[in-house]
């Protein structure tokens, strides 16, 4: 048995864990940097806007049949830049910018896009001495470059949609040389003596003038200094003095320096969107689904980060990064997709955000007002410039463009949409039995039960406690003999102890991250000292997904899943909790580079490593807290570490709204809230909206008390069994819509404007929210609420309760009374919704269960929808056509279920026992006929009080053709 060295650190340890579940629930803001602490982000933002140093060398334009190639050069330092523009298949554009002559080469994100994006045509329809127009693929977009200033402008027709450095503020830091370090420090004294003399002088007014003039400065001297100039330079102390001032070549962050070997490499680049007001996505941000003006505040920040008890409503970087951005008004949807894995910050600004919608009517009425206007900067640290221009025009087509590059959401098992159950720690074997027990006792549904990093021995992952968890196997058949799952935390943290064989494999392989002077990096994080396997390096991904074979990891069982935390990376003592950005992986790449990507790295060997232990068959579970594009191929996203808090719960709907918006739909919060203790009320709160996002798992902090919904009293208890009950009747919706996102990228859970994108109303809405097109959900989320204000968007819409069956015409808002019990929740007219109505134990023990069919009719008599089906754990649906995609449709008093895609097959004897008609008309007669001809008359009842017309069991297969007839 392994040795516990962390024995080796225990005051060190107490002391930190000690500090690092402190009482007070509040981020310690001054262990992150703001962007003025950023050296990167303060040049870049130095710069103000104006006239771009950028000049287009229009005569060294180069197009080949899919590419234009042109060089850009910086009229201030002579260093060259090249631009390479495609147009991509299915409406997109891609630019890339680099230097022409780099010193060394700059990193290019790889493994996020699926392929290479299919290329178009391109052709040069104009060119003078100005500018040179192209043309993308189609006729309908037209690309001007604009020699000098250097700009593009693009057009679809003869609207403008998007315009690229019309603020002058491309800024791309070509790498140099350094000057000798002597001088640097002659030079930084100077600079501190500097600031200090600025600080005393400047007052208020002054001061944005100086910082104007001084980003003015700092361009021009980082403009100056091309490798030739700084070798000749004549006066090194004032030179140097502007590349400390600015942390160029060295960056210190409380008691860490980042060393920077290769200097400044920074980039940066605006982009205006005339016409749209609205802008969203950019996750992680525990905000708003509308991203809001960052004028005088610090930009949004995507840099992976475990931020210990997270504030809200601010711009501060969170676990995970999506660095999409969508822009949205009545007539249209774009996106703007920035391939680029370094800390980035963006900036909005608008020329409508200071005004109220009066003011904005004003304007309107003086017939003066300018177009409002969307101003989007971005600012990464490394790499390059490489954006993809996601054209919609529709935010369907958006997220099918975007599919299209990162991939889409992976189809999850079927069990893990279902509920969870989760806390750290689950203490033992007896704990689980007896939680897992609990649940039966109770009449509760549940999945999975979850242990964390407790039920490891010593923290060494892939092992189990011989004490606590010395049977692993029994415990997991004693689930699988309920049909249930169990997930087992996987950190990438890896201890560092002689005795543990994961330890010195990678080890002795070569896998971990190096430090810069070449030995392994080490930090500190739950198991003491530790290693971090490059998870970059490809052959390291597939020795880490082999580690999740049977016999790799002992006593696992294939209804064992995984979840992998602290994967942004957390390093307790490292630079804001992370790595230091001059550790390296493989190929020399610095962590800087990669820092946002490792997360979904981990995530995808570890799904690869469960789909490669059942010899390709089964699909994975796998949950992550890091993320970046294209993780939604991996598994599930929730948001960390919350807080018991009302305004906790509030924010999981914009922020899993948000991660939806790019591609990633599995997605939710922690049920009851991670920190704190949750009082009844909110606990039974929270359950009844987990029950309506797409990852539904409670979870808590080890300091808690235990919080099983049975702990709670006898009415707590019921209102969360109804809760868990809504959730289960609706998984053949879900399931569907799962589908639907695997196929096509659209999000799960998904903002109305979505679904509604003319409505002005909807577009700031993030206290409701769709699933799909057909149920619109407005959850409970204050304390003591007697009543909610529900929107119910679509113009000549009807909508139902889903609880009480009455109609409600849209456009509207409408008060709802509510009590403890009340979940606000109605599907649209016009809809169809599966739904298996038998109370069961779990989704496996329903998979056969019957289905009814909610038909809920538009005015016009109208209704449609969907439902997919398969074994619900394989991937046969992808490789045998296992499958059954049905469509029913009513209209003229018929409805019908046929198939929605012949390539399907699947053998199930489920079958549909119940079809109810919302919005009907009392019949005289119900008969079904099936494809054969025959016909039989059904029974049927009519409420005449709700327009409820209920079939009583057309028992007719879910996998046959059949039509159900009303007269
Ligand atoms: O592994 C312990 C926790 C886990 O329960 C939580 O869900 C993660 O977000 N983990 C963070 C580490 C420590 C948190 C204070």
């Amino acid at each position: 048995m392994a040795t516990d060295e962390g024995s080796r650190f225990p005051i060190r340890i107490l002391l930190f864990t000690v500090l690092y579940l402190s009482v007070t629930l509040a981020v310690d803001r001054s262990n992150f940097k703001t962007c003025d602490q950023s050296s990167f982000c303060k040049r870049q933002r130095g710069l103000m806007h104006g006239s771009s140093v950028y000049r287009a060398v229009l005569d060294s334009l180069d197009v080949t049949e899919t590419r234009a190639r042109l060089q850009l050069m910086n009229d201030a330092n002579q260093v060259p830049l090249m631009l390479e523009v495609y147009g991509l298949e299915g409406n997109m554009t891609r630019f890339k910018i680099n230097e022409l002559n780099p010193l060394r080469p700059r990193y290019e994100v790889p493994d996020v896009l699926v392929g290479d994006p299919p290329v178009l045509r391109l052709t040069v329809t104009g060119k003078d001495e100005e500018s040179v127009e192209l043309s993308l693929g189609t006729n309908q977009h037209k690309l001007i470059i604009t020699a000098k200033p250097f700009r593009m402008d693009l057009l679809v027709g003869r609207d403008l949609v998007l315009s690229v450095n019309s603020r002058g503020l491309l800024h791309f830091e070509h790498q140099r040389k350094r000057m000798d370090s002597f001088s640097d420090k002659v030079g930084s004294t100077f600079v501190s003596m500097w600031d200090k003399m600025k600080s005393l002088f400047s007052s208020d007014s002054q001061r944005d003038t100086t910082t104007i003039a001084d980003g003015e400065k700092e361009e021009e001297k980082a403009n100056l200094e091309t490798d030739e100039q700084m070798e000749k330079a004549e006066e090194p102390e004032k030179e140097k003095s502007a590349e400390d001032e600015t942390g160029m070549w060295e960056e210190t962050f409380k008691t860490h320096t980042d060393s920077k070997p290769n200097g400044p490499t920074s980039i940066g680049l605006d982009f205006s969107l005339p016409g749209f007001e609205n802008v969203y996505g950019i996750p992680e941000h525990a905000d708003d689904l509308k991203l809001k003006s960052t004028e005088g505040g610090d930009p949004y920040r995507l840099y992976n980060l475990d931020v210990f008890q997270y504030e809200l409503y601010n711009p501060m970087a969170l676990y995970g990064s999506v660095p999409l951005l969508l822009a949205h008004n009545i007539h249209h949807t774009m996106g703007i997709f920035w391939l680029n894995a370094a800390e980035t910050w963006v900036d909005i600004s608008s020329n409508t955000a200071g005004k109220t919608l009066f003011g904005k009517m004003l304007d309107y009425m003086h017939g003066g007002g300018e177009t409002p206007q969307t101003d989007v900067r971005w600012m990464s640290e490394s790499g390059i410039i490489d954006v993809f221009l996601l054209l919609g025009p529709s935010a369907k087509d958006v997220f099918k463009q975007y599919g299209s590059l990162t991939g889409t959401q992976a189809l999850p098992p079927l069990f893990s949409i279902g509920y969870h159950q989760c806390r750290w720690n689950y203490n033992d074997e007896e704990d689980v039995r007896s939680v897992d027990a609990g649940f039966d006792e109770h009449d509760l549904p549940y999945d999975v039960i979850w242990l964390d990093i407790e039920h490891a021995d010593g923290k060494r992952y892939f092992t189990w406690d011989p004490n606590k968890f010395s049977t692993p196997k029994n415990m997991l058949q004693q689930l699988n003999d309920k049909k249930r799952r169990m997930v087992t935390i996987v950190d990438p943290h890896i201890k560092i102890d002689n005795s543990y064989r994961i330890h010195n494999e990678i080890r002795s392989r070569n896998f971990y991250v190096k430090t810069k002077d070449g030995n392994d990096y080490e930090g500190w994080c739950w198991p003491g000292s530790a290693g971090y396997p490059d998870f970059t390096n490809p052959e390291m991904r597939s020795w880490w997904s082999s580690m999740f074979s049977y016999d790799q990891y002992e006593g696992s069982m294939s209804n064992l899943f995984v979840w992998n935390d602290m994967n942004e990376p957390s390093v307790f003592n490292g630079p804001e909790v992370t790595m230091h950005k001059d550790a390296v992986h493989m190929d020399g790449w610095e962590h800087r580079d990669i820092h946002n990507l490792y997360g979904l790295y981990v995530q995808q060997a570890t799904a690869e490593g469960q789909i490669q232990r059942s010899g390709g068959h089964e699909r994975p579970f796998v949950l992550s807290r890091a993320f970046f594009a294209g993780s939604q191929r991996y598994g599930a996203i929730w948001t960390g570490d919350n807080a018991a808090e009302w305004d906790h719960l509030k924010i999981s709907v914009p922020m899993c709204l948000s991660l939806g918006l790019v591609g990633i739909s599995f997605c939710g919060a922690d049920i009851g809230g991670f920190f704190k203790n949750p009082s009844p009320e909110l606990l039974v709160r929270w359950y009844q909206m987990g029950a309506y996002q797409p990852f539904f798992r409670a979870h808590a902090h080890l300091d808690t008390t235990r919080r099983e919904p049975w702990l709670f009293g006898e009415e707590n208890k019921q209102l969360i069994r109804s809760a868990l009950r809504e959730r289960y009747a609706l998984l053949p919706y879900w399931y569907t819509l799962f589908y639907h996102a695997y196929r096509t990228g659209e999000p799960v859970m998904r903002p109305l404007w979505v679904e509604y994108p003319g409505d002005v109303t909807t577009f700031a809405i993030d206290d409701q929210f769709l699933l799909g097109s057909a149920i619109l959900a407005h959850p409970v989320s204050e304390q003591a609420a007697r009543g909610v204000q529900v929107y119910l968007p679509g113009k000549g819409v009807v909508w139902y309760d889903v609880h009480t069956h009455q109609k409600h015409h849209a456009p509207q808002t409408m008060y709802v009374s509510v009590t403890l019990s009340s979940i606000p929740v109605y599907q649209r007219g016009g809809s169809i919704v599966p739904r298996k109505e038998r109370i069961r134990r779990n989704s496996e023990c329903a998979l056969i269960d019957p289905f009814t069919l909610y038909v809920a009719l538009s005015p016009e008599g109208f209704a449609e929808g969907d439902l997919f089906i398969d074994d619900g754990h394989s991937f046969n649906f992808e490789k045998k056509n296992e499958f059954l995609h049905r469509r029913f449709t009513f209209s003229g008093h018929v409805l019908t279920s046929s198939s929605a895609d012949p390539r399907g097959h699947f053998d199930t004897p489920a079958w549909v026992e119940r079809v109810i008609i919302l919005g009907s008309a009392k019949p005289t007669s119900v008969s079904v006929r099936l494809s054969d001809g025959k016909e039989r008359p059904l029974d049927f009842h009519f409420d005449a009080e709700t327009s409820v017309l209920t079939i009583r069991k057309p028992a007719v297969k879910i996998a046959e053709d059949w039509s159900i007839t009303l007269r």
